[in-house]
């Protein structure tokens, strides 16, 4: 295909993704999913995670994974973000939750170097009349990489407003300490992969003992991600991490739980 050609279809492409992806967003296709975050001491819900999922008219699920690499590939991620936090935000907000419960939104890393965006996250809560204090945006390790000035200021702007941010999948990319150093975060999502053995593995449960020393050091609170059984639960706490999210306690389901 000729250079011109691949561009016109990649426009075509990108024009037929936004159809979908819009149409799929006011026709209440693409919806947040909830799924519970709880204190491990007392296993409390004390937050939810909003996922964002797409029915398909075949009733499927198309994945997260899937559909969100295609929205960054198309710059779409603003609007899918927007809309996925406005839902989410206002359904909160219409809940009889205590103040201090906490909506977990998961943003991409492009977004962070965006201008606009701190603008744009403030805005939105407003229309859905939910206090930034109880929000927190969760933003995986890979996608801090852009260390510019405007993200940092972006960083600082979203959190003097009082919305907390989290490193996602924290252990599992190559350079999280240098993004500790430079980035100020509330929140550690400790990933999925040390917990799942934990019950069983020693040099899991030192990682994690490892990464709770230093989260509480750095001011920070701890989040074991994919929880899925009691024995896994049970070991956690012991060590000392703040709060967990998985099976045991919720799978995500299209209906807010808060309390
Ligand atoms: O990247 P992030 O951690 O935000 O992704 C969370 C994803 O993990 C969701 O898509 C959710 O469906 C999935 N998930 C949540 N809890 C569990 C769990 O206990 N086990 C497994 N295998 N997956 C989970
Ligand atoms: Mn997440």
């Amino acid at each position: 295909m000729g250079e011109m050609a691949a561009a016109g279809a990649r426009r075509a492409a990108r024009r037929q993704f936004e159809t979908d992806l819009r149409c799929g967003l006011d026709g209440g296709l693409i919806i947040p999913w909830f799924q519970p975050v709880v204190a491990l001491r007392t296993g409390e819900v004390i937050g939810t995670e909003a996922l964002a999922r797409w029915t398909l008219p075949d009733g499927s699920l198309r994945t997260t994974t899937e559909f969100i690499g295609q929205a960054e590939d198309h710059g779409l991620m603003p609007l899918l973000t927007d809309r996925i936090l406005f839902a989410a935000a206002a359904s909160v907000a219409a809940s009889a939750a205590d103040p201090a419960f906490l909506l977990h939104v998961n943003i991409s890393g492009h977004e962070l170097g965006e201008t606009a965006f701190p603008r744009r996250v403030i805005e939105v809560l407003a229309l859905a009349g939910l206090a930034p204090t109880q929000v927190c945006l969760e933003i995986t390790e890979r996608a801090l990489v852009a260390d510019t000035e405007t993200t940092r200021s972006n960083l600082a702007a979203l959190r003097e407003s009082g919305v907390q941010l989290a490193i996602d999948d924290f252990g599992v990319e190559y350079s999280s300490f240098g993004y500790l150093r430079r980035f100020p975060v509330d929140i550690l999502k400790i990933d999925r992969s040390f917990i799942i053995d934990i019950a069983q593995d020693e040099r899991d449960r030192a990682l994690v003992s490892a990464m709770v020393a230093m989260s509480r050091a750095l001011g920070m609170r701890t989040v074991a991600e994919g929880v899925e059984h009691v024995d896994q639960a049970a070991v956690l706490t012991e060590l000392g991490v703040d709060e967990g999210q998985g099976w045991l306690f919720g799978r995500p389901a299209p209906l807010l739980i808060a309390c």
